[in-house]
């Protein structure tokens, strides 16, 4: 049965909240990336933070989990809350066995700091390359801390833009731990989706196997937007060569996320009912769709909860 979705009052306080999809997720699937914020009185953001997000609490996010019809939640680590984990793993400590975490960590974090977060849920570290989002870490120091969440069997989530690939292509394939690249490493999708820049992130996973892809956010990256905005049916048109591309291409290694809350999206609030509505558009076939919404995030997140 599915349960009734009830906004709790100031949530998103300027948005009437998701539709209901149209596309029925698969059994078991996961979004694979969202956040949670705050609250802030409770869990402060960090003072060196780059914007202040609205509050967007565990409980919040487990209802719009049951609205879209998930039925597991992968939370990523914001640059807002910086290196403090605490509302990340509240939420998983609070989920049931049905949230996975990413956290950020500093050379500091300590190994009972770390086997803390594992037992959470914590299966990830993120890097954020992404200027107007954080402080250069010299590559020295990722790597070190890459070594350290490596025996735990974590891996290194990386947020960059396509024009920053050239730059970081060595470091990324020089990692030592499975690697996930976050919303397709934000190509430039008025460019030609077998162009130069996208063939360069396509040839890195092609020749990398440890490399996995989101193919996440396009209202991020969409120029043509979603239908409210371009008067068309297609939501996010000029995002599908280049997510079709990766998923049919690499269908054992790419994940979903809506990105609830959605932060420093400035053009539209999107519809996470219109973005679960979109994954056809990417992923045609049902095999496609249980690989990416269930196989695939199980295999990385939830391995022992997959049968042999
Ligand atoms: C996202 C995207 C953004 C923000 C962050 O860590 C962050 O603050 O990743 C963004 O501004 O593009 O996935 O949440």
């Amino acid at each position: 049965m599915t349960q009734e979705f009830t906004k709790t009052p100031g949530w998103l306080d300027w948005y009437d909240g998701p539709a209901k999809p149209r596309f029925k997720l698969p059994a078991g699937a996961v979004d694979a990336h969202c956040h949670v914020f705050g609250p802030g009185a409770q869990f402060p953001y960090a003072p060196e933070r780059k914007y202040t997000p609205c509050d967007a609490s565990k409980d919040q996010l487990f209802a719009l989990r049951d609205h879209l019809g998930f039925d597991k939640n992968v939370i990523v680590q914001a640059t807002c809350h910086g290196s403090d984990n605490r509302a990340l793993v509240d939420a998983l400590r609070h989920s049931n066995n049905r949230a996975r975490g990413v956290a950020t960590v500093n050379r500091n974090v300590t190994d009972a700091e770390l086997q803390d977060m594992h037992e959470a849920g914590v299966r990830g570290t993120r890097f954020n390359f992404v200027r107007r989002l954080a402080d250069f870490t010299p590559r020295e120091v990722l790597l070190e801390i890459a070594n350290r969440i490596a025996p735990l069997g974590w891996h290194v989530v990386v947020y960059f833009e396509a024009q920053d690939l050239p730059e970081l292509y060595d470091f990324f394939t020089a990692l030592p731990t499975t690697v996930v690249v976050d919303h397709m490493g934000r190509p430039d999708v008025s460019k030609p989706v077998d162009g130069p820049e996208f063939e360069l992130f396509v040839k890195m996973m092609r020749e990398h196997a440890n490399i996995w892809s989101k193919v996440s956010c396009p209202e991020r990256l969409s120029l043509s937007g979603p239908p409210a905005l371009n008067g068309e049916q297609n939501a996010y048109r000029d995002v599908v060569p280049f997510a079709r591309r990766l998923v049919e291409t690499f269908p054992d290694r790419v994940l979903w996320g809506t990105d609830w809350p959605h932060p420093n999206m400035k053009t539209h609030t999107p519809d996470e009912g219109q973005l679960v509505d979109f994954i056809p558009t990417i992923a045609p076939t049902a095999d496609l769709q249980r690989r990416l919404l269930v196989d695939n995030p199980m295999r990385l997140y939830w391995p022992e909860d997959v049968g042999s």
